[in-house]
């Protein structure tokens, strides 16, 4: 009898680094061997033809997340993890908000509450901190942290969310101190109050404004004032979801000098335009498109492959906030027909990243196979923490993608197995889609459909992040 669970055979193995034809072995969810004719296992899975990856790990989606407008999220774990696994993911890391006035840690626990049993895919925290108070910064904080949430995001806009310098300040110092990662929305909270109140006096409400009042300029000063907070803490920070050039070289500029600042993009910003919320005569068709930073021009999509190219962007995510376009809670709400400021702000994306990646990235020429691999999931798990996953090798969880980049596929809202009621890429054709997700040596999925595997994903606690304390020079915390 074999002592193996899993021989996946004839594919093509493709890391960060390497790529090469090799059979890969599981036994007990961990891969215990690559190499060339490896024995049977009890079950075989044939990979000829298909390339055989990582797990994606998608570090940024929202899942059941509140919003202060009344708003309500149109995925909650389990079909946001259902769309995941579609798309090739075997990890997500979604946002445990902190609203004004709670602790940290009953935000963390009410999360949990939602997570659990829900998930298809495996999954962390990120917290979201609205209200750093002594004790939050003090003691919630690093509590959470050693217990394995090790990365909070910050806000530098949205009237319910937005922290002022001073509170940015002590985030980065208290953060610093326990090793927490700090991922920063850099959009200017005044900027984009004084523009949607001008657009609103002049009439300009419809969902395409959105876009006009949160230019690039409103980005990039928010990127710039977040690395000059970094700078004067000495603490590594992420900027996430960056839309377009002005943000991208300010990390740039950043690295240059030495500092230790990380940046993600994602798919709206290579292949979405401000147009797009433009909708058919300004209707309200735009607001599918609705998004923070929003995307922008063709231009941009190139300013985002040149940092994508040069390293100036670690991580690749969907930036998956999924509502509804119909409705009482989503895109088309009675509130939100008012104007665009009330228009729910994010875009389901999840299952369409790898595909959009590898078609734009790597079917295009721009990147190769292994920076996909880095993009979608090792340089997550290295930032992140997660140390078992994001590679193929022994020791390493079988979060496993089998990728047929052969196949072209039109993207259309009936594969996505999201909540939305709509997808921002309907009728996009992509080359390169998941043929099958394995997670920690299961099959959770098979040519797009699902198997019955819900509540498989487990909660992750997460490291200190390798990444950071290597920019640091050193560990982040002691
Ligand atoms: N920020 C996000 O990270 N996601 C969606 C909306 C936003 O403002
Ligand atoms: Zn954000
Ligand atoms: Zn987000």
């Amino acid at each position: 009898m074999s002592n193996l669970d899993l021989v996946i055979r004839g594919g093509e193995v493709v890391t960060a680094s390497d790529r090469a034809h090799a059979d890969v072995a599981v036994r007990n969810g961990k891969i215990v061997a690559v190499g060339i004719d490896l024995p049977r296992g009890k079950e075989e899975i044939d990979a000829t033809g298909l390339l055989v990856m990582p797990g994606g790990i998608d570090s940024h989606v929202h899942l059941d997340q509140p919003s202060g407008d009344g708003a309500i999220m149109a995925d909650g774990f389990e079909t946001g993890t259902r769309s995941a696994i579609v798309g090739g993911n075997t990890t997500v890391i979604p946002f445990a908000l902190q609203a004004r006035g709670s602790s940290l840690r009953d935000a963390v626990a009410e999360y949990h509450a939602k997570a659990d049993g829900q998930s298809y895919c495996d999954y962390g925290f990120h917290m979201i901190l609205t209200d750093p108070t002594p004790s939050v910064l003090g003691q919630e904080l690093p509590a959470l942290v050693a217990k394995g949430y090790t990365s909070v995001k910050v806000f530098m806009t949205y009237d319910d969310m937005v922290l002022n310098d001073r509170e940015l300040l002590e985030v980065f110092d208290a953060a610093g101190e326990c090793g927490a990662l700090v991922m920063v929305h850099c959009e200017g909270y005044d900027a984009i109050r004084y523009m949607t109140e001008k657009l609103e006096k002049a009439d300009k409400i419809a969902p395409y404004y959105h876009a006009v009042s949160r230019p690039e300029s409103v980005e990039r000063e928010a990127a710039h004032r977040a690395i000059s907070h970094a700078e004067l803490t000495g603490v590594p920070i992420m900027i996430v979801h960056v839309s377009g050039r002005e943000a991208m070289e300010q990390i740039r500029w950043a690295r240059n000098r030495g500092l230790k600042i990380m940046g993600e993009t994602c798919t709206q910003y290579i292949s979405l335009t401000a147009d797009d919320l433009k909708g058919l005569n300004m209707d309200d068709s735009g607001s599918k498109y609705v998004c923070s930073p929003p995307p922008r021009d063709p231009e941009s999509w190139a300013a985002i492959w040149s940092g994508i190219q040069t390293g100036v962007f670690q991580t690749f995510s969907s930036d998956h906030c999924p509502f509804y376009f119909e409705g009482e809670y989503g895109k088309t709400s009675p509130k939100a027909r008012t104007g665009f400021r009330w228009v729910p702000n994010g875009i389901p994306g999840v299952a369409v990243r790898m595909p959009l990646l590898w078609s734009e990235g790597v079917e295009k020429g721009r990147i190769s196979a292994n920076e996909f691999v880095a993009l979608t999931s090792s340089n997550h798990a290295r930032i992140y923490g997660l140390g078992n996953k994001g590679s193929i090798a022994p020791g390493y969880d079988a979060d496993i993608t089998l990728w047929d980049h052969k196949r072209k596929v039109t993207i259309t809202q009936s594969l996505m197995e999201h909540g939305s009621d709509y997808t921002p890429w309907e009728g996009v054709e992509v080359t390169g889609w998941p043929a099958m997700t394995i997670l920690r040596g299961r099959v959770v999925m098979r040519d797009g459909e699902v198997l019955e595997t819900k509540a498989m994903g487990a909660f992750l606690p997460r490291e200190l992040s390798s990444e950071a304390r290597r920019m640091h020079g050193g560990p982040v915390a002691a």
